[in-house]
């Protein structure tokens, strides 16, 4: 035994990211089902640390030191039970599994309850970066056991992101799910600011008139300021480039169809079953299907828009350019609108962190999560450092928009953003990301909500009663009879 860790999965995440433990000086074991991947990361990247290379389980198993970690990377779901139950028979009470793959965190609650029968600690672990973050430092989320962590912790800080303050992007989330669930909920948080990005883009170019190189430089400039995010720089990144074969924006060469693989989706199931509203992520997950929905699109494409006659695509003739003047100033009142939205967003992915730690008795660090997403993950980004100080500062928080910074950015975004929603409606523009955020915004800000007539209604048809705003107590009127209240 001489391995401090081992990966078994070495797919372009397992191998990146036994690269990375091995680039850090730990000695590292390497396993995969298909051995050829096996020899070809010796074969490669050999040079780069110190790996023992296994080609079974039980010899994988025997390379590592005690108490053992190891690392499964495999595909997530089947795979996944299959290589755990391989793995819990040859391991001993006290070793640390980890599963760093796509985990819904129901299935890690499971194994792991499973895996504590047997005195096996078990991670469920969310790794944020993708195939070029798992080999320079992602940012990590481990949950399980507080003992599991003492063991792995110190090798997952030493491979993880460094945040710009020098701390690394890995904590311990919390019990069994914690981690997953973290990681899910950062994943919707992915989908509503990408979905937001996107419409801000659509805005400048279907408003102002704006050129994709046009818009690429206004991100630039954006990613100088408080947006300054990895997603505002790959947004110009992918704006500037042209496509070869056409000489066109590649932007416009790519099918308008977003896909997804689930965990957005995964998010906003779990947030209607918390009872936790997440406008900002369903409407991302929507906008997503909805693009996707080509016979739909197709049977509403004569529909008519705002300005009859051509207020279709980008580059349509319906598209007037605005003035230089204006188009500034149109510029700046999108960054309002953008920014204050991205807030709306992430304030929804911290109560649903919340209402998750609170239902599952997790414990979550609010600070902490945002402490970690600081760096390696996608959204990495500026303003991260200033929600891992909201929380800090008061760990009771009810909600980011209760902050008094972010508070106060909103209410002096507000007239721009207000005037961003009602251009897009006059335009004809789609911006479901940016109004609803709005909408989210005067809801939680309103005096009286309209939840009034709807609970009126449902104790009209239902008796489904209802509370008094001047009494305490539970009321039905008697709406078929005569209409006297009664408290049933
Ligand atoms: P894949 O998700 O494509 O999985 C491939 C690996 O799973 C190979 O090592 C393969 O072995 C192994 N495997 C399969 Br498939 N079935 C197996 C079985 N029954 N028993 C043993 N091994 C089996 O790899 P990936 O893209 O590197 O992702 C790994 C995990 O990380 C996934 O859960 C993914 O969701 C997650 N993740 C991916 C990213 C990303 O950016 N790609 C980011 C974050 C998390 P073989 O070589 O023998 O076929």
């Amino acid at each position: 035994a001489s391995a401090q860790i081992g990966v078994t999965g070495l797919a372009v995440m397992g191998r990146n990211l036994a690269r990375n433990f091995a680039r850090n000086g730990f000695t590292v074991a390497l396993h995969n089902r298909t051995e050829a991947r096996t020899r070809e990361l010796v074969e490669q990247f050999g040079h780069e640390g110190d790996f023992v290379p296994a080609t079974t389980a039980p010899e994988f198993v025997a390379a590592l030191e005690r108490p053992r970690c190891l690392v499964v990377m495999v595909k997530a779901g089947g795979p996944t039970d299959a290589v755990l139950e391989e793995f819990a028979e040859l391991v001993e009470p006290g070793d640390v599994i980890v599963d760093g793959g796509n985990a819904h965190f129901e299935d890690t609650r499971r194994r792991e309850a499973a895996l504590r029968e047997r005195g096996i600690h078990f991670v469920g672990t969310g790794i944020s970066g993708g195939e070029e973050g798992a080999l320079l430092g992602p940012s990590i989320m481990p949950g399980g056991s507080a003992e599991s962590y003492e063991a792995l912790g110190p090798l997952l800080e030493r491979i993880a992101a460094r945040a710009p303050d020098g701390a690394p992007c890995a904590a311990h989330m919390g019990p069994d799910g914690a981690g997953h669930f973290v990681k899910m909920v950062h994943n919707g948080i992915e989908y509503a600011d990408m979905q937001l990005i996107a419409e801000a883009y659509d805005l400048l170019r279907k408003v102002a008139g704006l050129t994709p190189a046009e818009i690429a430089e206004v991100f630039r400039g954006w990613n100088e300021g408080r947006l300054d995010s990895y997603l505002i720089e790959i947004t110009a990144q992918v704006l500037t480039h042209t496509d070869a074969d056409t000489g066109r924006p590649f932007v416009d060469i790519v099918a308008d169809r977003a896909e997804q693989k689930g965990t957005g989706r995964w998010t906003v199931q779990t947030a209607l079953d918390l009872g936790v509203p997440v406008p900002g992520i369903a409407q991302a997950v929507f906008a997503r299907s909805q693009s996707g929905r080509t016979d739909l699109r197709e049977a509403a494409a004569s529909l008519p828009g705002p300005h009859p006659g051509g207020d279709g695509g980008a580059g349509s003739t319906g598209t007037a350019r605005l003035p230089e003047a204006e188009r500034a100033r149109f510029a700046e009142q999108v960054e309002q609108s953008l920014y204050a939205a991205k807030v709306i967003s992430y304030a929804q992915g911290w109560d649903m962190i919340r209402a998750g730690s609170r239902e599952y008795g997790w414990g979550i660090d609010l600070s902490s999560v945002a402490a970690i997403w600081r760096a390696g993950c996608i959204i990495r980004a500026a303003f991260l450092d200033r929600i891992r100080a909201a929380f800090a500062e008061r760990p009771g928080l009810p909600t980011l928009l209760a902050d008094p910074e972010f508070a106060g950015e909103l209410g002096r975004a507000q007239g721009a953003w207000r005037e961003t929603v009602a251009t897009a409606a006059r335009h004809g523009v789609p911006a479901p990301g940016i109004s609803g955020a709005l909408a989210y915004y005067d809801g939680l800000r309103a005096d009286r909500l309209p939840a009034a007539l709807t609970q009126a209604q449902r104790d009209y048809f239902g008796a489904h009663t209802y509370q008094r705003a001047d009494r305490e107590g539970t009321f039905h009127t008697r709406w078929g009879g005569d209409r006297g209240e009664v408290r049933p």
